[in-house]
């Protein structure tokens, strides 16, 4: 165990050894923003060490990217088969599949790449079994599947994998504007009434990552672990849900424990043996992803229904003009849209205008350019 890891285990072991109460909140507040720097430490020695070729090269394709994580042998690789054809080879043993298997399942237009990925145990964040490797990739995807069977069931203990390794699930960035400056000490303001966090211990975290001058802005009543993640800096947030795999196996009473379980969290009960729930599962994804449908309307000429680009929620005409010819991109004028984002049909807006469902958008391109 590197001196590091020895120091993480330390300071988890004080917390854990730590009754949470009011008079101690401070002091563990203090002691996670001490984790959350050695973990930045033990990443940034991981990362200078590199070059041993154990990453994954996994290209991204499609409209979007949906990792599957699961404890080894819950089926993975049998789903991934299933919903798109890719051949992985499925196996009664755990760490049947060793790299990344990529397969492309298409839904109403939109291509969804699914990676299937080796099991995943407690520990990964630490290096266990391909851990660290799996965990980089599953930062790059827009949304875990994870998958459980009737003998693994915990994937509470997954999702803290995760969050151990900077991921946040079903959560969005913190509203904190933190601005380093190099004199005049701390300055922590807020917006809202804070009730989690005293200035006082916004402070000391702050100082726990080196910064002692400058300016922090609270504009929610965030929590000292949400402030950590901004000082961290290297979260990603991701939408996950989950799917309850070999449900043919199970009896009425099992099923319903399983529900209990899972409540509150976006649950298909599924068997990639007998293909039940697959379609329910693809919709889910589908769901999650949130695709939008936009149609493109050459000027004075009718808007193409047959083939829209798909986005994603939240996307911008900017996100649509790199799916166009390039041409378009570089002589932008405007863009004119009629539809749900549009204030009144055929609005005349710019690139940061963000776009919704079934949209018609015309690019205005500027004189000269295209021969206009
Ligand atoms: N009964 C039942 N068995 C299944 C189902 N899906 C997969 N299996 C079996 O479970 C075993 C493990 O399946 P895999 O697809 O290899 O599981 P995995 O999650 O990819 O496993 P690793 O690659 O080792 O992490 C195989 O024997 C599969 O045939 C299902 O829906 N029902
Ligand atoms: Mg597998």
């Amino acid at each position: 165990m590197s001196s590091i890891e020895e120091q993480i285990t330390e300071v988890e072991d004080e917390i854990r050894k730590t009754q949470y109460n009011k008079a101690t909140s401070h002091h563990i507040g203090r002691l996670r923003a001490k984790i959350a720097v050695l973990r930045l430490e033990r990443e940034k020695r991981a990362a200078s060490k590199g070059g041993g070729g154990l990453g994954y090269a996994v290209r991204k394709s499609g409209h979007a990217t949906v990792g599957l994580v699961g404890y080894p042998s819950v089926g993975k690789s049998t789903l991934l088969t299933k919903l798109t054809g890719a051949e992985s080879e499925a196996a009664a043993y755990d760490f049947t599949t060793v790299s990344i298997i990529p397969g492309m399942l298409r839904y109403e237009g939109a291509s969804i790449q699914i990676l299937d990925m080796p099991g995943l145990i407690p520990g990964a964040s630490k290096g266990r079994g391909r851990g660290r490797e799996v965990l980089s990739v599953v930062r790059s995807t827009d949304l875990i599947l994870f998958m459980v069977d009737p003998e693994h069931t915990d994937f509470r203990a997954l999702l803290n994998e995760l969050e151990g390794a900077g991921v946040r699930i079903n959560s969005r960035p913190p509203k904190i504007v933190v601005t380093p400056g190099d004199r005049g000490g701390l300055l922590i303001n807020s917006t809202v009434r804070l009730t989690h966090l005293s200035g006082g211990l916004a402070v000391q975290i702050a100082r726990e990552f080196g910064m002692h001058n400058g300016q922090i802005v609270l504009r929610e009543d965030a929590t000292a672990d949400q402030l950590i993640d901004v000082l961290a800096g290297n979260r990603v947030y991701l939408v996950a849900i989950l799917a309850v795999n070999k449900t043919e196996l199970l009896t009425a009473e099992e099923r319903a424990k399983l529900n209990e379980k899972t409540r509150g969290f976006p649950t298909t009960f599924i068997s990639a043996k007998t293909k039940a729930g697959l379609p329910e599962l693809v919709r889910a994804i589908a769901d999650a992803l949130a695709f939008v449908r936009i149609y493109v309307k050459p000027p004075g000429g009718p808007p193409d229904r047959e083939e829209p680009v798909i986005l994603r929620r939240g996307d911008k005409v900017e996100q649509l003009l790199k799916r166009l010819p390039e041409d378009l991109d570089l002589h932008f004028k405007a863009a004119m849209v009629w539809g749900k984002s549009a204030r009144f049909p055929g609005q005349t807006v710019g690139r940061t205008h963000a776009l919704e469902d079934e949209d018609v958008v015309t690019i205005v391109v500027e004189r000269g350019a295209r021969g206009q």
